[in-house]
């Protein structure tokens, strides 16, 4: 057990449908601590630095014009375990298939259109957080709560 960030991104289709609010409520609501944030639309570039693991893969052209065809919001959640408790609030990649009571499986029905992106792993997420924050962009801030939620 130990305090880790981890990088979301709610992608276009959950910006558009206006579930960033939802979504930050079940995150905070959890007990993650939101330690940075910003809106953006990612160029081609950035997108496919972020997307590097998959290149080569059927869908990684597809998954590249849909993350850089609208606004995205990025940002980092702070808590114990927060790499894989944030994934458990996710839901499994496709839509359709996740359970209800997750993110994806409460309001995606699609395996690319799947609101939400989250980090998989440390490595992951020390790759993707620089392409979206500077270290100083990070804001550590004591909320007092954390002994009655962790
Ligand atoms: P996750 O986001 O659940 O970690 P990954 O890392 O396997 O899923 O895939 C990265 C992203 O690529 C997914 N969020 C999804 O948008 C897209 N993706 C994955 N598999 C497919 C697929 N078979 N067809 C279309 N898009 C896909």
């Amino acid at each position: 057990m130990s305090v880790e960030r981890t990088l979301i991104l709610i992608k276009p289709d959950g910006v558009k449908r206006r579930l960033s609010g939802e979504i930050f409520q079940r995150f905070e609501k959890k007990g993650l601590k939101l330690v940075a944030l910003k809106m953006l639309q990612l160029n081609r570039q950035n997108a496919e630095k972020h997307y590097s693991v998959h290149k080569g893969k059927p869908f990684f052209d597809g998954l590249v014009s849909y993350i850089t065809s609208g606004p995205i919001i990025a940002a980092i959640l702070e808590g114990t375990n927060s790499i894989s408790v944030t994934r458990i609030l996710c839901g499994p990649t496709d839509g359709s298939k996740a359970p209800p009571g997750t993110i994806r499986g409460d309001f995606s029905m699609s395996i690319e259109k799947n609101i939400i992106h989250a980090s998989d792993s440390q490595e992951s997420y020390e790759h993707e957080f620089p392409l979206f924050f500077k270290e100083s962009e990070i804001v550590e801030t004591e909320y007092g709560d954390e002994k009655q939620i962790f």
